[in-house]
């Protein structure tokens, strides 16, 4: 059975945590499918993607796989683990990747929707990060991650209480972006993917690569200012750009390609 579901339409893509049985716990064998999915819809250079549980549930996901916590003294979080690399691929994801929540989101699966980036959440859903439930030493990377969509007391109350905080409380932060009745999330969610899979592409996947930069970038190496440049270049020199231009000069609507220059690194590649 597939721990994950995968499909696209008009450049949408939709990955749906399909393991119920395990509240969609976030083991080796699950997360692995899910950068799988994410690996194929690149491929079908998808413009959006929708991430989300079965309609209906009651946990989003329990997070990481309690079962497969190392025994052993190694880090139980380190780079390497399945849901650290789930986590920076989300963030490295050429396309915007939306969170449609529906029940609870436990531990590590927290950090995963606070990944993305666009949430849209149930009015039902609680957000519980549970290491200090599990005595696990949360890793540096997820702390980061945290702190910059939390205020550091909250951060800090969810770590220590490892208590549930529910999503109007996240909303008035603004840690998540919509609060939306159970029954118009999924149209609410999927009509946003679809407006942004109009707009243009490459200028959308420079944009969230120049803000990932800008918000990991505590002291900015040349190199990184030098990347944030080419991928402005790429987009003032695409197709698309020139079309946005033509589109509002002529009162149409654009009709956005995705066609960088020929040769050039679109944004997202390496
Ligand atoms: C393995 C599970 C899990 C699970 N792993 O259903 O953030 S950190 O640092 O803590 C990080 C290390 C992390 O993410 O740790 C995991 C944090 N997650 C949790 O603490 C949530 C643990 N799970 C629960 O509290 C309950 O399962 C919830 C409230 C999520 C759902 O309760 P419910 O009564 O609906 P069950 O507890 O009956 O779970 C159904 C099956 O899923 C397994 C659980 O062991 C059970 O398996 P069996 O049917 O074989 O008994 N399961 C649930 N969560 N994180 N396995």
């Amino acid at each position: 059975m597939a721990l994950v579901l995968v499909e696209d339409c008009c450049a949408v893509g939709t990955i749906t945590l399909n393991h119920l049985s395990r509240r969609n716990a976030l083991g080796a064998a699950l997360t692995a499918e899910l950068v799988a999915a994410l690996d194929h819809l690149r491929t079908r250079l998808v413009r959006a993607v929708v991430l989300r549980a079965m309609p209906g549930v009651k946990v989003w996901s329990a997070g990481h796989d309690i079962d497969e916590l190392a025994t052993t003294p190694r880090d139980p979080l380190g780079w390497s683990e399945p849901l650290r690399s789930l986590v920076r691929l989300l963030q490295e994801f050429p396309a915007p990747v939306l969170a449609l929540v529906e029940g609870g989101v436990w531990g590590g699966a927290c950090e995963v929707v606070f990944a993305c980036d666009i949430i849209n959440a149930a009015p039902d859903v609680e957000f519980a990060i549970t290491p200090a439930r599990l005595g696990v030493p949360y890793n540096v990377a997820g702390l980061a991650c945290l702190s910059k969509v939390l205020p550091p007391v909250v951060v800090r109350e969810m770590m220590f209480t490892a208590r549930p905080v529910g999503v109007e409380r996240l909303w008035q932060l603004g840690a998540v972006g919509h609060v939306v009745p159970a029954d118009h999330l999924a149209e609410f969610t999927f009509d946003m993917a679809r407006t942004i899979a109009a707009n243009a592409p490459i200028a959308i996947s420079a944009m969230k690569e120049s803000l990932r930069i800008l918000n990991d970038a505590h002291g900015m190496a040349q190199t990184q200012f030098e990347r944030l440049q080419e991928l402005r270049r790429q987009v003032g020199e695409s197709d698309d750009y020139r079309e946005g231009l033509a589109a509002f000069a002529e009162r149409r609507p654009p009709v956005f390609r995705g066609r960088a220059v020929p040769g050039s690194a679109v944004p997202g590649g390496r």
